[in-house]
């Protein structure tokens, strides 16, 4: 039975979004949101007790049925649904890094002239990591080139070598390792697991929940401190490290009067020599010959992501805008890649000039273009693109763009973070440490992941940092919830006087940054593993990940990859909160007592699905509270901070004469 359609504002909370679904409505275009509206998710599936893994199913365990035909239980069942679920996700990261390694590689060898190495810095720290030799034996450096083509081919062998574990799992802390080791889910290599889990969710194969979970743990770890950390390292060699720097976020940064070219999907490859084709005299003359007064570039989902924190370049939104910005019809062309991009868009893109083009071997899309890339011709296919955009640019018809967005500072990658905590000489995490033993910090957020169209979009996520800045917690985001927060405008140092507690705000104003820190794409979760391997070793915080007072979230999640994301976050030691909705494996008390006091016990963190806000941000701050106290760490009190800092300096600035001297010479307050 069809459900009632929400309405605009009952859809989303996105101001540019409301307007362009409120035009949807009166065009009647469909859209994810009318569609997950008319469309009701499967009960049965959506409980994980749905196995079709073979001929004789599928069993729906519902009901008085609590077995399928082979025998199945419902844990197991649901166990299976999870575990393949997570297979798909850690695949879709992996087989990401792997192409990235092999762009690495075509530069290194002279076969994708385009690219070269950007960050010789991070190359050497990389190379240092897989066990790549980056000097001769008379100890002189070697050619750069040489260095990177090893490090692609040592990178490229992490998914399939034959023996041993993954190189970079020596990053973590060691009581990490040393549990890793003693569960016996260190991965071995990346691929090898995917193929295990894919196995053992085979008929009549491994029916243990908890053992499959394990492996599950095992695969996930493989995208986490495997694929995944190789795209963003790769990416940062290949394209630099991402530092600060200054754009804008939401449908508003496409311009009337300019050519509109929407990058969308994941990887960095293509969307970077769109920019650099962007940037080309000659095209830019050429759109002025079209009437246009020059080229715009935005970005949707975690394309956007890479091209914001490198090179500025504005995002257009997050997952469920992608329909809507093709419906803003000032869009000439959108370019996708892999991963998040909805087939809802050929439709659209029909019914206006817009151009869809698809560019991955691996992405083809009814009603779409396919331009295929080929890093050999890298810039030559980017600058064809923008070229077509262009010749569309005269046919393009009625637009309607919202006028929202907001300003942001994005680039915070790790090396980012320590830089601006310790400076060039001293780069080091040992202020925010210090912070959050004073109690000044309560504790940090990792909020991140997708978007939902069966939740209220971005509220989630507005919800949970306002109450988390209000706390003094820090937010570190990637994927379409940083999306989410940059369109809010949590994402500028300015922001910290507004959202954030007393200590935060200090801390925010001291070092000058946004209390929402903007660490990349959904790739880059790794980014963040990083910092909180470097937070546990520094010292002060105990000596492992699940000692942090830290929680990882993504409240409106929806991907596979999400899942697998998750999965490793638990299985590097934190608790992890995925929302909106009961979870994959409500169906089976069994599952979720796994995933929350079994992990717990055996590995340090666990897994919770919770579909209510204000019940997020409680166990949230609980948890952080607790782990504070397990440290021994004064109990959190705002009353302490706040009295220095520019918002305390304006204030005092206001007060009377008597009252100032009193503020500046008495003490405080
Ligand atoms: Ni992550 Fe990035 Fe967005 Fe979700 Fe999709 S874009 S990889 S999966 S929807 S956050």
């Amino acid at each position: 039975m069809a459900k009632k359609e929400r309405t605009p504002e009952e859809a989303s909370c996105d101001a540019a979004a409301i307007a362009l679904l409120e035009c949807a409505c009166q065009l009647d275009m469909e859209t994810c949101f009318s569609r997950a509206d008319a469309l009701s998710a499967c009960p049965i599936g959506s409980q994980g007790l749905c196995c079709k893994n073979c001929a004789m199913g599928p069993c729906r365990l519902t009901g008085k049925t609590e077995r399928g035909v082979c025998g199945a239980t419902i844990a197991t069942v649901a166990a299976r649904n999870f575990a393949r679920a997570v297979s798909v996700g850690a695949s879709a990261h992996s087989d990401h890094g792997r192409g990235l390694a092999y762009t690495l590689l075509e530069a290194a060898t002279g076969h994708a002239p385009d690219y070269g190495v950007k960050d010789p810095v991070k190359l050497i720290e990389v190379a240092g990591y897989l066990d790549v030799p980056t000097a001769d034996e008379e100890g002189e450096r070697r050619p750069i080139d040489e260095i990177a083509k090893e490090v692609a081919l040592a990178a490229l062998a992490e998914f399939g070598k034959v023996e041993g574990e993954l190189l970079n799992l020596k990053r973590a802390p060691a009581k990490r390792q040393q549990t890793w080791h003693e569960v016996g889910i260190a991965p071995r290599s990346v691929d090898r697991e995917v193929v295990e889990l894919l196995h053992r969710t085979h008929v009549g194969n491994d029916q243990e929940a908890e053992h499959i979970l394990d492996q599950t743990m095992r695969c996930a770890l493989g995208d986490g401190w495997g694929g995944s950390m190789l795209a963003t390292d790769i990416s940062d060699i290949i394209f630099g490290t991402p530092a600060p720097v200054r754009s804008q976020a939401n449908l508003g940064v496409l311009r009337e009067d300019m050519v509109n070219i929407i990058v969308h999907g994941h990887a960095p490859t293509l969307s970077e020599m769109i920019v650099a084709a962007s940037l080309d005299p000659e095209l830019i003359e050429y759109a002025k010959s079209k009437g246009a007064a020059g080229i715009q570039l935005a970005g949707i989902c975690c394309t956007a992501n890479e091209t914001v924190m490198r090179q500025g370049v504005p995002l257009a939104g997050n997952f469920l805008q992608q329909e809507l910005a093709i419906l803003t019809g000032a869009v000439e062309t959108m370019i996708v890649d892999i991963q998040c991009i909805m087939q809802g868009l050929a439709p659209m893109a029909d019914k206006f000039h817009t151009e869809l083009i698809t560019t991955s071997p691996k992405v083809k899309i009814e009603g779409a273009t396919h331009i295929e890339f080929d890093e050999s011709r890298a810039l030559e296919i980017a600058r064809n693109i923008v070229r077509r955009a262009i010749d569309l640019f005269p046919k393009r018809g009625k637009t309607n763009i919202p006028d929202v967005k907001s300003p942001m500072v994005p680039g915070f990658s790790h090396e980012y973070i320590d830089y601006a905590l310790g400076g060039f000489y001293r780069g080091s995490l040992r202020p925010l440490n210090d912070a959050i033993i004073a109690g000044r910090i309560r504790g940090v957020v990792a909020n991140i992941g997708c978007n939902n169209a069966r939740l209220h979009h971005d509220a989630l996520f507005r919800h949970i940092v306002t109450e988390c800045l209000k706390n003094d917690i820090l937010v570190v985001e990637t994927g379409c919830g940083a999306i989410a927060s940059a369109k809010q405008g949590f994402m500028t140092p300015e922001a910290a006087m507004e959202y954030a507690g007393p200590g935060l705000r200090e801390i925010c104003e001291t070092v000058g940054i946004p209390p929402v820190l903007h660490m990349g794409s959904c790739v880059d979760n790794c980014r963040i593993l990083t910092v909180l391997s470097q937070m546990a070793t520094e010292g002060g915080l105990g000596e492992d990940i699940s000692d942090i007072p830290a929680v990882g979230m993504a409240p409106e999640w929806m991907s596979e990859k999400a899942l697998s994301i998750a999965t490793y976050c638990v299985a590097s030691g934190a608790y992890v909160i995925l929302g909106g909705s009961d979870g994959p494996v409500s169906g089976s008390e069994e599952v979720l007592r796994i995933m929350t006091e079994v992990w717990e016990s055996k590995i340090g963190g666990k897994l919770e699905f919770i579909k209510d806000a204000e019940e997020i941000v409680k166990r949230t701050i609980e948890h952080i509270d607790k782990k504070r106290a397990d440290l021994g760490l004064a109990e959190y009190d705002p009353s302490q901070w706040g009295q220095s800092g520019d918002r305390r300096m304006a204030e005092v600035l206001e007060l009377p004469f008597e009252e100032r001297l009193e503020a500046v010479y008495g003490g405080g307050k």
